[in-house]
């Protein structure tokens, strides 16, 4: 019994421990994942920055809990077993305990519930956008339109690289052949579909994760305070292949972006036709 509950405590603290350094100096992966990683990846916007915060708060709050609770359970087994208390009381209710215990953890969930919502309000009140790009998931890759309202007019298709055409420095699983480039510090509004069965769009490091359904158009927001490829995967279980369609955001300066649009318009298929072609389908 007694290593076992040293055990206890030693994970207990450990795990506390653990959980105050992934707050700071563990968050690893800057865009991509590492080895050994405990800590979420680094955030590069305002939104995944809260919610670092919000998950490193929720932590201390579980400990916290987790730590009074063992308390109470050892209070039990050391002050209340058959020999410390051979003759046991008939107590079956005590309404102040019974009352304390319904209101302390209604004002837990009530300090928790505060800053959640701030934290979705900041992600479902898209500001006004710089640049609205439209992704749209097919099983299994992801395909990008940027509108030619927006200086684009083009659309292409993003699929992973197979892992015998990979190119040094290029992530197994995670590189793909067209990444979607947007710039630094622009308020990037991402319109989110499918075009057959329920992806999911999610960069952790850009702190948003939104649902990809078909017949609806779903919206995001990110402004990425650094430079740099951003990786993330299909959040939502598809179908075969799943694990292999892969998202790639690389944000670069603005004059690197407006570069970017020139070449993209000229290499990638333009939306120009869109109104015949889907007229065609119709037919
Ligand atoms: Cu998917």
């Amino acid at each position: 019994m007694t290593y076992r509950l040293r055990d206890a405590v030693t994970a207990l603290v450990a795990g506390t421990a653990a959980v105050g350094i992934a707050g700071t100096a563990l968050a690893a992966g800057v865009g991509q994942p590492e080895h050994w990683q405990i800590a979420m990846q680094e955030p590069v916007t305002e939104v995944a920055r809260q919610l670092h915060s919000f998950h490193t708060e929720l932590m201390w709050i579980i400990t916290a809990i987790v730590l009074f609770v063992l308390a109470l359970l050892v209070v039990v087994a050391v002050r209340f077993n058959e020999n410390a208390n051979p003759t046991p009381s008939k107590t079956s209710h005590n309404t102040a305990i019974e009352i304390a215990w319904t209101i302390v953890p209604v004002l837990v969930l009530v300090l928790i519930a505060i800053p959640s919502f701030r934290l979705l309000r900041n992600q479902l009140i898209i500001p006004k956008a710089d640049v609205t790009i439209k992704t749209t998931g097919h099983s299994w890759y992801w395909e990008y339109e940027y509108p030619a309202d927006q200086g684009g007019g083009f659309r292409f298709d993003s699929n992973l690289i197979e892992q015998a055409d990979l190119k040094p420095g290029q992530l197994r699983l995670l590189a793909v052949d067209n990444e979607v480039v947007v710039p630094i510090n622009k308020v990037v509004r991402l319109q989110i579909t499918s075009a057959d069965v329920i992806h999911s769009w999610g960069v952790p490091s850009l702190g948003f994760t939104m649902d990809a359904v078909p017949g609806r158009l779903n919206e995001i927001w990110f402004k990425a305070e650094r430079e740099g490829v951003f990786h993330g995967q299909c959040r939502e279980l598809c179908g075969q292949r799943h694990a292999f369609m892969p998202i790639a955001v690389r944000v670069v300066s603005e004059a690197a972006y407006a570069t970017w649009l020139t070449e993209a318009k000229t290499k990638f298929a333009s939306t120009a036709t869109d109104g015949a072609r889907f007229a065609d389908a119709r037919r």
